[in-house]
Parts: structure tokens; C-alpha cells; sequence
């Protein structure tokens, strides 16, 4: 049932704010995800995304099966690339990175992904990716050989979720990439959280319960989080008090 991203709107309705893990199947052997998604269960995570910027191929196949025997989660692939796409999954972000200026990650990698996609059971979401820079460079910045939006420019960073918004796409996702020294200021989150009607995620560098809420309280509807939770699994507690 494709209720991934019904569900997502239900809960801004529901003013329940969302979090969703990330799992980087490039550090996640598939003998640890029981252990690792009984802590996600316990926790206030609402979803569980699944990708990495450099993934060997079938990696990404193997974790998505093994987190589906394990949680009744919406498990939603946020792919770095086409080889990341699995039908084992729920639901697809679809991310052109409208950031960026390269138009392999604006619409070639798309095209190679038609073939896989036809006659999938993947929710397919369309997902308007926008960088923002956070202190370092980060793998995305890297892989994709995009230059991310300045932090200080606020008003290009919401004109380009914007004209995301105006292109069809159903989501916004605000990234400071992964591990990032600062995460998304918050007053960027406000100001293009002001301009659009569909939902926003946010994402990269948050590692506090406190920047989590910090985040919800500017307009975050889903928050993603992946370092924080590899580097120490207490933070799922944490977050619980
Ligand atoms: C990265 O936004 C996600 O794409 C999560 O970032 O790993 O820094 O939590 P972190």
C-alpha cells in the first residue's frame, strides 16, 4: 500500500512531529540491523530512510530486507544513487538535487532510473534536494561536485525550494549533509518553511535533543538523523526523556 507520503501529511494535520533514522547500508553489516532496529522500535523514530552517498552495489538490497523483517516502519530509500534502488522498500524519494547545476543529479540519474522504477511497488515521492553549506565540505558536496546554497543567503535557498515546489515536487528536504558541523540555521528553516505548502524535511549535523526540537519549533515537519545514532546508540534513549 503506497501510504508513505499520506501518512506524512496525516501527521502535520496531527501537529506529530516526525524523525526519521537513517541507515548508511555502507555501515550497517546486515548482522547487526536486529539489534539496531529493536532500538529504533523503542524509539520515537517515525521512519527509517535508507541510503549513503558511495554504496556497494546489492548493499543497499541485502539492509532493506533485513530492517523489514524487523519493524513496521515505513522504510523509504533517500538513494545516493540508481544501484541504491530496491523494491524491498516502501517508499522512494525521488531527489533532484535543485541546489545544484549538474544535470546528471538534476534529471540523468532519473532516466537511468526508469527502468528499474516501471511496474515498481515503490511509492515513488518526488523530492526537491537542496543543499545548504554547513562549515566543511561534505560527501555529497563531493560525490555530486555541486557547490551547496550559502547559509547566509536565505532568500536563494527559499526561492529554490520554492520553484521545487512550483516544478511538482512533493517534498522539500533541507540538507547540510551528513555529519555536518552545523546543521541548518534555523532561521533558514523559518523563512522557507513560511514560503511552501507541501512538507519540509530536514536534515544533516543534528546531534542534540535540543537542535531536534530547535528544528521542529522553526518548521521542520520530518527530521532525519544518522551520525548522532551511529556514533552512540544511547541518543535513541535520550531523545525518549
Ligand atoms: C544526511 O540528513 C542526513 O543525509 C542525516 O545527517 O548523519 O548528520 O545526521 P546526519
Amino acid at each position: 500500500m503506497k501510504v508513505t507520503y499520506s501518512n506524512i501529511l496525516r501527521s502535520i494535520s496531527e501537529e506529530k512531529k516526525q524523525l526519521a533514522v537513517l541507515i548508511d547500508p555502507d555501515k550497517m553489516a546486515v548482522k547487526n540491523v536486529s539489534s539496531f532496529i529493536n532500538k529504533v522500535n523503542l524509539s520515537i523514530a517515525t521512519h527509517i530512510f535508507v541510503g549513503g552517498s558511495t554504496v556497494d552495489d546489492q548493499a543497499t538490497e541485502h539492509v532493506v530486507i533485513e530492517i523489514k523483517k524487523h519493524t513496521k516502519l515505513p522504510v523509504v530509500l533517500f538513494p545516493g544513487d540508481v544501484t541504491q534502488i530496491t523494491n524491498h522498500a516502501d517508499a522512494l524519494l525521488f531527489l533532484s538535487l535543485i541546489s545544484g547545476d549538474n544535470p546528471a543529479y538534476l534529471i540523468g540519474k532519473h532516466i537511468k532510473a526508469v527502468s528499474k522504477l516501471r511496474g515498481s511497488t515503490l511509492e515513488i515521492i518526488p523530492t526537491g534536494y537542496v543543499l545548504i553549506e554547513n562549515g566543511k565540505q561534505t560527501m555529497v558536496e563531493k560525490v555530486t561536485k555541486t557547490v551547496p546554497l550559502s547559509r547566509d543567503n536565505i532568500q536563494l535557498v527559499a526561492d529554490t525550494a520554492k520553484a521545487g515546489e512550483l516544478l511538482g515536487m512533493k517534498l522539500i528536504y533541507l540538507e547540510a549533509g551528513s555529519g555536518a558541523k552545523h546543521p541548518v540555521p534555523l532561521d533558514v528553516i523559518k523563512f522557507v518553511k513560511q514560503e511552501l505548502q507541501i512538507p519540509l524535511i530536514v536534515g544533516g549535523g543534528i546531534r542534540t535533543k535540543q537542535q531536534l526540537e530547535n528544528a521542529y519549533n522553526a518548521g521542520a515537519n520530518l527530521v532525519v538523523i544518522g551520525t548522532a545514532f551511529e556514533d552512540d546508540e544511547r541518543f535513541f534513549e535520550e531523545l525518549r526523556k
